[in-house]
């Protein structure tokens, strides 16, 4: 159950990212729950609801029962092709431009697969966990742009491999570039903020730490606890459709 916002939690917030030189931003699956995306953890509902995330975002469950796996992003990229970017996204947006019209750095920093980051308008977006509206093949990773949504899966047109979504499954290195550019972002960060996360997904979640460690305000916006929560500058707990735009008002 989410406890009222302490206005001086918002408050100080507020007055941190308004000053801030350097503002780094980690966002999670909560952000996207408003726009009727499920959460990674609540992802596996009806037919899924049999599988645990962790049990199919994997190279192994692929390689086991690809049609599955296949079908179950099939599923989630048909249901992100059909939602809109929620408060939370466009707060984030507004929030970038008022920091580079005052000459700061903003970098948002995501482990969502859905895309509604870039949807909403946001400039630079680094996927940590790549994006499920992309497809690749699964030996060589050749792109694919087209496919036979018939076949489950689809065969790559280059190399005849199975094609796969682009996203990082458990088990998988993440890009080195996205992976490198988040955590030089965290540390020099003067105000970090993390948001929709439940902060257990490594190594995502080690970033919020080390902007601390590197002497960063961190921002905690999620209706629960998770281990951020404790170490966390403020906490402002409640949804990020309610709280982003208020954090984000001039
Ligand atoms: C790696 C893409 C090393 C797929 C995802 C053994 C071997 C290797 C690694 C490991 C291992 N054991 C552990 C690990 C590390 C592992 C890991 O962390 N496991 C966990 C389960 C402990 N990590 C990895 O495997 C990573 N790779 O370490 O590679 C390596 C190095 C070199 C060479 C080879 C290997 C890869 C991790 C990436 C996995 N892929 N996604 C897909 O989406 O299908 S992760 C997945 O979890 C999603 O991306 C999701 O974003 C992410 C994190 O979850 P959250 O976003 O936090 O979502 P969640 O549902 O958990 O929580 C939602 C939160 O929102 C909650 O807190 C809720 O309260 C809040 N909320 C709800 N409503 C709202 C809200 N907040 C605000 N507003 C609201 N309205």
């Amino acid at each position: 159950m989410a406890h009222p916002t302490p206005p001086p939690d918002l408050a100080a917030a507020r007055a941190a990212l308004s000053r801030a030189r350097s503002i780094a931003v980690l966002t999670g699956a909560g952000i996207s729950a408003e726009s009727g995306v499920p959460t990674f953890r609540d992802a596996l509902t009806g037919l899924w609801s049999r599988f645990r995330p962790e049990d199919l975002a994997t190279p192994e469950a692929f390689s086991a029962d690809p049609a599955t796996v296949w079908s179950w992003y099939a599923d989630r990229r048909a249901r992100v092709a059909s939602v809109q970017p929620n408060a939370g996204h466009h707060a984030l947006v507004a929030m970038e431009r008022a920091a580079h019209a005052r000459g700061a750095a903003f970098t948002l920093v995501t482990q969502n697969v859905d895309g509604l980051h870039q949807a909403a308008g946001s400039g630079t977006v680094i996927e940590l966990h790549g994006n499920l509206r992309r497809v690749k093949c699964f030996d060589r990773h050749h792109p694919a742009v087209t496919w036979d949504e018939r076949e489950t899966p689809p065969r790559c047109t280059q190399c005849a491999s199975l094609l796969r979504p682009d996203v990082v499954w458990f088990g998988e290195a993440l890009p080195q570039a996205a992976l490198d550019a988040a955590c030089a972002a965290a540390g020099a960060a003067q105000v970090f903020l993390s948001i929709g996360t439940s902060t257990l997904v490594e190594p995502a979640a080690s970033l919020p730490f080390a902007a601390l460690q590197a002497g960063a305000c961190v921002i905690e916006v999620n209706p629960a606890p998770t281990p951020l929560t404790a170490h966390a500058t403020w906490v402002l707990a409640g949804p990020a459709a309610a709280i982003m735009p208020v954090l984000a008002a001039p």
